[in-house]
């Protein structure tokens, strides 16, 4: 990484322990994905990003707050960045995924938290992430507990703006939904001094829009067998997805995607074809949470399908292009928005048919529902997973972990057995 010291000493970072930090990634990442063979050439832009991860996006961010713009820092894929982007802000994903952040988090959160939200507040209070440093608003929402017990504490430190995501999808949920992301356009033409314009709005959704089609593009190919992209790079990319400057991050992907449409011409793969073809269902993994990607492929089985919200919920649905008026928008970003089936709502069978309809598309072999540690919502709606999997005859994994290294072996010899009984 280039010299950002002076940046991050001004952005009052811890530096000398964010030096720890960045000590760490450049082995973590050479070893899980620059060590992979036949990659392709279009990783490169992906790996740019991770080896400047805290420094070339920080800088642009910064800029932008010079020129006056704002920064807004998000956790869900419920908040609708569009708003964000209309009223000439930017919007950054603020998830931590690494566990080089928990025990700042556990020091003011229940251990018995989820690794995700104990690493999203200790960036904050560690001062070693800069995007947590730079963004001027925090905005939450109401999906889980653990969450919405963490913005109070993450409030006492950022501005904060809470949305609250219903937990139901009847009709007037949808209308209740509408209504908060009226209210988060008042908030955000407050807080930017910036109205939100009809046209405006409509550039920021498809310009996102453009984003999701990029990365359903990526996804397409990897219905192919052999497989052009590996799970782990494919995951990687969309985690960059929360960071990136939208048009930039969808031109590299659309890169990506035309060398590995004349891979899957050619029928070139990273795996052999017929290799056993996994689906990662559950949780989502912030950057960098490579773990169980590393784990399956290490085995020799392509991940070709993440149904998680760095996955398919990510970019499945897009926001209805149409309307021109502001309410008519704001009726579409409800309704997309609420398409995304997360566990918070009840009920959420819709999930199980995205599983089972990707299980198909994507031909997988079998399922791996991946539960980050103490996230009740995915590990108690686990058992209708495996329900409605069994009843498919679907061979099913469940897995509950953390970001620690401590059960890798563990896992790997879990892994290993389920990937034989595949290969049976
Ligand atoms: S729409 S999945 S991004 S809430 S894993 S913090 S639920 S205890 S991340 Fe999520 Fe939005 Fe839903 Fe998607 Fe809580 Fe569970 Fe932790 Fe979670």
């Amino acid at each position: 990484m280039a010299d950002y010291r002076k940046m991050w000493e001004d952005l009052g970072m811890n530096v000398d322990k964010h030096d720890l930090l960045c000590e760490a990634l450049p082995d973590a990442f050479g070893g899980i994905y620059l060590s992979q063979e036949k990659r392709p050439e279009g990783m490169n832009y992906f790996n740019f990003v991770v080896a400047e991860i805290h420094g070339v996006r920080p800088a642009e961010l910064l800029e932008h707050q010079a020129r006056g713009g704002k920064v807004f820092g998000t956790f869900c894929v419920y908040v609708p960045d569009e708003v964000v982007f209309a009223a000439g802000g930017i919007a950054t994903g603020l998830c931590g995924g690494s566990q080089f952040w928990v025990p700042a988090g556990e020091s003011v959160l229940p251990v018995n938290t989820c690794p995700l939200i104990k690493a999203s507040v200790g960036a904050r209070l560690d001062r070693t992430c800069p995007f947590f440093r730079i963004a001027d608003m925090y905005v939450g929402e109401t999906t889980c507990d653990g969450k919405k017990k963490a913005w109070e504490i993450l409030a006492g430190e950022v501005p904060f703006h809470v949305m609250d995501v219903p937990q139901m999808k009847r009709p007037q949920d949808i209308g209740r939904w509408a209504d908060e992301i009226k209210g988060f356009i008042k908030v955000v033409e407050e807080f930017t001094g910036n109205r939100v314009t009809p046209e405006a709005l409509h550039q920021s959704i498809v310009m996102l829009n453009n984003k999701r089609r990029a990365l359903k593009r990526l996804y397409e190919t990897r219905k192919a067998d052999p497989v052009p992209i590996s799970g782990k790079d494919a995951l990687l990319a969309t985690e960059i997805a929360f960071y990136d400057d939208p048009s930039r991050f969808t031109e590299m992907t659309n890169n990506l995607c035309e060398e590995l449409e004349q891979r899957v011409k050619r029928g070139e793969g990273v795996f052999p074809a017929g290799a056993p073809r996994i689906m990662i269902t559950g949780t989502p993994m912030a950057i960098p949470n490579w773990k169980l990607h590393h784990l399956v492929e290490s085995a020799g089985a392509p991940v070709v399908v993440e149904e998680s919200c760095t996955g398919t919920r990510y970019f499945e649905h897009l926001v209805e292009e149409e309307p021109r008026d502001l309410d008519g928008q704001i009726i579409a970003l409800a309704e997309r928005y609420m398409k995304t089936n997360c566990a918070c709502f009840t009920p959420n069978s819709n999930r199980i048919q995205d599983i089972l309809r990707l299980a198909q598309e994507y031909r997988v072999d079998g399922i791996i529902d991946y539960n980050l540690q103490f996230c009740g919502l995915y590990s108690t709606e686990s058992y209708l997973v495996k329900q409605a999997l069994d009843a498919q005859g679907i061979p099913y994994l469940h897995i509950e972990t953390d970001y620690s290294e401590q059960d890798f072996e563990q896992l790997r010899t879990r892994v290993e057995a389920f990937l034989e009984r595949l290969r049976k």
